[in-house]
């Protein structure tokens, strides 16, 4: 929309960063009672107004009522919704975004901001020029996106403008695009040491659109218990991250969190305790959540390998459970176990399994993670249905476990996703709609994409956020039982540089470059609980998120600059201290006031 590229350093404070801004140095301020015109998606030639600091009927008349009540009312979370009519409307994701984008101007803006722009000078609090008003225009009046906001493949480009007299306008293709717009907004505004937000970026014209479609954070729920409130906390971090995608890795070896009615015993014996548990409730809270934000939720249930919890209720289906010492020969992490790879019994338990969970994510995602990482075939020795460790012998059986698993998935119009050892370790055959999850390096990714299929990446020696600072370094070898055989893998750890020195296209020719549909940064959790959990993902995630919006290369095509980043990523840290995220700090404010 806007062909000049016209970037000036105070205009930078965004994160992540814009494709194009053009900027001035006008001072305005921003007043709560502030219009915003906003006709919602039904009816696109109709305005309405409201005051939303002051929000309540009375403002409503007319035709369009019904509609606009919808933003009045926030979110009950006590609210009991039936499985069917969860997904959150459009009209919903707006209203919700609006209420955020005050909260984040006004109620959050309480910390005095010590990493403004250099060059910021704070204005004179005399000097009164208000915004205006708020205009917010969903360009396309798609049903679809009414309906399904998080469908398919979402366009969340927008445009915004902020006028030097206070005309403030967010365009947008999509409900999504109009938040992330709004998301922006907020960044525009600091809070003043006399009280009141102002910016001194107007005028103002960004435009924006994201790089990737599939941007997101693995955390992983197994390893450690996460509260719904930490995991819902992250959620909002993800969202400010301008990221789409929170993907829960819910089970593993360790511990089975996740309650499936159908199969009580599951998390009853295999959560660390009983009431370590997600609910039905609660997860769908916790979807909800996410997409009311504009984020899809992609459950992962990992197998065959990393099953051992489901051992504690069936242990029938479970082979090489907990083999001690040697747990190394049958797995890649202790404690050991896989699913039965030719048993009936397990057949009917994933029956079971999908039949309850697959209904119950349905409303809020299109796809569905199936796992397949890290299995180990020596396990198969012990496994009574198999007896072997000859690959001629599991690969076909393992295919006839993905064919059954991903044609109940794709049964319910939900895609696959699965980790790049299925195709790339075990050479199984996969629909052309399968996305395949890679972890291990560039020529993973660069061997995805040539067999055709969509990729995510996400390199474990850049984007794992395990690697905190001195994690894993201090585990004692000799230990068995702890002993994680990746001796060199933290050692530099992964700070936010590296993280951000990461290109999700290095390695994949031109031509196959569009089979990359973004990535993701995992928090895995062996050392990772609710105390640190904010610290180990924040703000090293906002790295990867800058990554995947704007991509790792500036217009000279180089990688991005590090030294312009980190001011940026300075700001932007705060702005997630303001909203209750624990997120580090990466360097002193002297380095940005006095230091270059
Ligand atoms: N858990 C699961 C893990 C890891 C993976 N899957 C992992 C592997 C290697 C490193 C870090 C984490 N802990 N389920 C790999 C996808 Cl270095």
């Amino acid at each position: 929309l806007f062909l000049l590229s016209f970037l000036t350093p105070l205009a930078t404070a965004i994160w992540p960063l814009p494709v194009s801004v053009e900027t001035g140095n006008t001072v305005l301020w921003i007043a709560e009672d502030v219009t915003v015109k906003w006709a919602g998606t039904g009816a696109s030639d109709v305005r309405s107004t409201r005051c939303l600091s002051r929000c309540s009927g009375s403002y409503l008349t007319g035709l369009f009522d019904s509609v606009l009540m919808i933003f009045l009312q926030p979110y009950k979370r006590s609210k009991v919704r039936s499985f069917k009519d969860t997904t959150p409307s459009g009209d919903e994701l707006v209203d919700h975004a609006l209420q955020q984008t005050w909260k984040t101007i006004f109620k959050q803006s309480f910390v005095p901001w010590k990493f403004r722009p250099k060059g910021w000078k704070e204005p004179d609090s005399n000097d009164c020029t208000y915004v205006a008003g708020i205009e917010l225009n969903l360009l396309k009046d798609d049903p679809e996106n009414v309906a399904k906001p998080l469908a398919g493949e979402v366009d969340e480009s927008y445009a915004l403008s902020l006028t030097e007299d206070g005309q403030a306008t967010v365009s947008a293709n999509s409900s999504v695009g109009l938040i992330r717009g709004l998301n922006t907004f907020t960044q525009l505004f600091f809070a003043h040491s006399q009280g009141g937000a102002y910016t001194q970026l107007a005028p103002i014209e960004i435009f924006d659109a994201p790089k990737f479609q599939h941007r997101g954070i693995n955390l992983d729920v197994s390893r450690n218990w996460f509260s719904v409130k930490d995991i819902k906390r992250t959620i909002d971090a993800v969202a400010y991250n301008k990221m789409n995608r929170f993907h829960l890795h819910i089970t593993d070896s360790q511990s089975w969190p996740l309650e499936i009615p159908a199969l009580p015993d599951l998390a009853q014996k295999g959560a660390y305790r009983p009431d370590l548990t997600y609910s039905p409730t609660q997860f769908r809270d916790i979807q909800y959540h996410a997409a009311l934000q504009g984020v899809e939720l992609i459950t992962e249930i990992d197998m065959p390998g990393h099953t051992s919890s489901i051992w504690y209720s069936d242990p029938d289906l479970i082979a090489a459970f907990n083999i001690q010492p040697d747990w190394n020969t049958y797995a890649a992490e202790p404690p050991s176990g896989t699913l039965k790879l030719n048993s009936s019994k397990v057949a009917d338990f994933l029956e079971t399994l999908f039949n309850d969970l697959l209904p119950r994510v349905l409303p809020y995602t299109s796809y569905f993670h199936t796992g397949g990482d890290e299995v180990n075939k020596m396990a198969y020795t012990l496994d009574d249905t198999v007896k072997s460790s000859d690959p001629a012998v599991l690969q076909p059986l393992m295919q006839k476990f993905l064919d059954r698993n991903h044609d109940q998935v794709r049964s319910l119009g939900l895609t696959p996703i699965v980790w790049e050892e299925m195709l790339l370790d075990w050479n199984l055959t996969l629909g052309n709609d399968v996305i395949v999850q890679s972890w291990q390096s560039d020529e993973a990714v660069a061997s995805i994409v040539e067999k055709g299929h969509k990729a995510l990446v996400g390199n474990y020696h850049f984007w794992y956020l395990d690697c905190g600072k001195g994690q894993w370094l201090d585990f004692d070898p000799s230990v068995s039982s702890q002993y994680y055989p990746y001796e060199d893998y933290c050692a530099p750890f992964h700070n936010w540089r590296l993280i951000y020195s990461y290109d999700p296209l290095s390695g994949v020719s031109e031509d196959k470059q569009h089979l990359v549909v973004g990535g993701e940064a995992h928090m895995w959790a062996e050392q990772t609980d609710p105390v640190n959990l904010d610290r180990m993902v924040w703000p090293r995630g906002s790295a990867a998120a800058e990554v995947l919006w704007s991509g790792a290369k500036d217009a000279e095509g180089q990688n991005r600059s590090q030294i312009e980043a980190s001011p940026r990523l300075s700001e932007f840290r705060e702005r997630l201290v303001a909203k209750g995220i624990g997120a580090e700090p990466i360097q002193m404010i002297y380095c940005l006031q006095n230091g270059t």
